[in-house]
């Protein structure tokens, strides 16, 4: 259990962050549970995975990448006819080999049709650190195209500033912004690509906070504004009713000393609503946030069966 503890706390502390990444951890920690177990049945091997669900679930709240991931594996250990623990990490490794080959499948497709419309001579805005955007950029550079980003440091952990960094390597001119002064800058952007945690039933997306007053400002400035991100990161429980928890963070993220008594509130993500989004650049192509529930039906149909704890 201690890989599931270390990874838990890599992802609680933000040394792995952004959703992929921390799923894909979450992926590789499961596997190396199933290999390095003590577990002489599946009965004990099933208590292990569910500790396991457990502690990883209460590492960030926001991550359903990483909630379909595991629930997935765990589905499929329960499925299973095999009652040898060793064949039973078998059975986890594979598929966490398939989940790994989706997501670098659904990044490729993504970035492809997203640098379809990166122009030359354009101005993209992006806010956080997202390694689909990022990758989709770097494609589009890769492409040849001469395009300039703006992006946000992104307070208060500056994600930005990783995005930033990995744009300059690539040879992308980059320009970094105070999140406050994105306003100021809408006018020069022609577009917005943002990535996802979570996208609901209703088509909302959910992405680092700021992401909706990003949405709302280039909706006022007429620049579309895509989301950039796997269907996997679908929760399918806002479609039974439940909303999708906002992870909030603590106070000293902010301010180190501050004065006693004041009230310090740092929500780490927040909710866009459909209307502001252009299209979700996903594995399927850009589909519109309207079409979620079919596009999703139809691609993952399992992630229905799975909603439960
Ligand atoms: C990261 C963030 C990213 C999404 C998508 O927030 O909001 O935009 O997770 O990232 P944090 P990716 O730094 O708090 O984890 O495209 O890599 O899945």
């Amino acid at each position: 259990m201690r890989i599931i503890l270390e990874t838990a706390e890599k992802i609680r502390r933000l040394e792995i962050q952004g959703a992929r990444n921390i799923a894909i951890a979450t992926i590789k920690a499961l596997e190396a549970l199933a290999t390095q177990t003590k577990a002489e049945s599946k009965e004990e091997l099933l208590r292990e995975l569910y500790r396991a669900r457990e502690i990883l679930f209460a590492s960030r709240a926001t991550e359903p990448l990483m909630r379909n991931a595991v629930r997935r594996i765990i589905t499929q250990v329960e499925r299973s006819s095999e009652r040898s623990v060793k064949a039973l990490a078998e059975v986890i490794s594979s598929v966490a080999k398939l989940f790994l080959r989706d997501f670098d499948y659904s990044k490729e497709i993504i970035a492809e049709v997203g640098a379809k419309r990166i122009k030359d001579g354009s101005i993209v805005f992006t806010h956080c650190h997202s390694s689909t955007v990022t990758h989709l950029l770097k494609k589009a550079r890769e492409q040849g195209k001469l395009f300039e980003v703006i992006c946000t440091e992104t307070r208060p952990l500056f994600q930005g500033r990783i995005t930033a960094r990995e744009l300059v390597e690539a040879g992308i001119k980059t320009t970094l912004i105070v999140d406050a002064a994105a306003r100021f800058f809408m006018n020069n952007a022609d577009m917005v690509i943002v990535g996802a945690d979570a996208i609901t039933s209703e088509g909302n997306v959910v992405n680092k906070i700021g992401t909706s007053a990003i949405a709302l400002i280039a909706k006022e400035a007429r620049t579309p504004f895509y989301v950039a991100a796997e269907l996997l990161k679908f929760d399918p429980a806002t479609m039974y009713g439940d909303y999708e928890k906002i992870e909030e963070r603590g106070p000293e993220e902010i301010w180190e000393n501050p004065p006693e008594g004041l009230n310090i509130r740092n929500p780490a993500f927040d909710v866009t609503r459909r209307d502001f989004i252009h299209g979700i650049i996903c594995e399927e192509g850009i589909i519109s946030p309207h079409s979620i529930i079919e596009v999703i039906h139809r691609r993952y149909p399992w992630i229905f069966s799975s909603t439960l704890p």
